[in-house]
């Protein structure tokens, strides 16, 4: 059904997707965003579906943007294209999104594994954002999360002079969460999905959505953002499993509800 991706379930509660041009380092062309934007939204309605992970291959997580789209394109086309609309869909993804990335992880590339929620890393990946070279610059959000993650030096670097940080350095830095030996990188990332996957779907949802709010409000508006989140989950019913399931000693069965 897709042709730019694979979608699998490996295991219960966890998606896997697959970016899937490897002839291209899996250059992220417009096919593939959009069939990808499909598989989120699949997920995203998907009860049984908890976590999801978001690889590549080993050679590379994804070079970028597909460069052969850019040529001979002005600005009118660009806009008129509508382009980021697949990449909302990345964006706005309610459930824990974990990116497993081996490899070059470029440009778009490193734009994308940005907007989920977590990198897992193996230690040959590279991470970098080399548009600068092709006389333009990061469009999908790098130069607002770069320095978020690594602060403004080490993203004025990344961005400017395009540096590449090997995996120890984004560990380092704070843009990565583990680094693996190669053929780990994968596992590690489902080991972390599975640890996610027991948790309750609503809380995870919902506390993803407050940590991404400190982002964009003030320290205030986000204490009371997260307070109504808080206030929420006591009308959920895993609420209440969980807390008499705690009570009773016993391990809580989680509805989504
Ligand atoms: N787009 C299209 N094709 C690519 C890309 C790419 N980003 N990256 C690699 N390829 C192709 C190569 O052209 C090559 O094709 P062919 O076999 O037909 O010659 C094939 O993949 C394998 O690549 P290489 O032979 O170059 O492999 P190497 O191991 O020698 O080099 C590199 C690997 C260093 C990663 C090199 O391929 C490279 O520099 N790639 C381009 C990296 C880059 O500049 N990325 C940024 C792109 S711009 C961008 O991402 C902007 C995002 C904006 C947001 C989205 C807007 C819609």
């Amino acid at each position: 059904m897709y042709e730019n991706i694979i979608v699998e379930r490996p295991e219960p509660k966890i998606g896997l997707i697959r970016l899937n041009r490897p002839k291209r380092l899996n250059a992220l062309n417009r096919a593939l965003m959009s069939e990808l934007a499909q598989a989120l939204n699949e997920f995203a309605q998907d009860d049984e579906i908890v976590v999801v992970v978001l690889t590549g291959d080993e050679r590379a997580f994804a070079a970028g943007a597909d460069i052969g789209e850019f040529q001979g394109k002005n600005p009118v086309d660009m806009l008129k294209s509508y382009r980021f609309k697949e990449w909302e869909a990345v964006r706005t993804f309610p459930k824990p999104l974990i990116a497993a990335v081996s490899g070059w992880c470029l440009g778009g590339g490193n734009e994308l594994a940005m907007m989920c929620d977590m990198i897992v890393a193996s230690e040959s990946a590279v991470f970098g954002q080399p548009e600068i070279n092709l006389g333009i610059m990061p469009g999908a959000g790098g130069t607002q999360r770069l320095p978020r993650a690594v602060g403004k030096a080490i993203a004025m670097e990344v961005i400017l002079a395009d540096r590449r940080l090997t995996a120890q350095e984004a560990l380092q830095w704070g843009l990565v969460n583990h680094v693996v030996p190669t053929e780990l990188y994968l596992e590690k990332a489902l080991e972390l999905a599975r640890q996610i996957a027991q948790k309750p779907p609503l809380a995870l949802q919902l506390a993803k959505e407050a940590i991404l709010k400190s982002y964009e409000m003030s320290l205030a508006e986000g204490l009371e953002y997260e307070r109504h989140n808080f206030y929420l989950l006591f009308a959920s019913e895993d609420k209440d499993e969980g807390v008499a399931a705690f009570l009773e000693k016993r391990k809580p069965e989680w509805k989504g509800r």
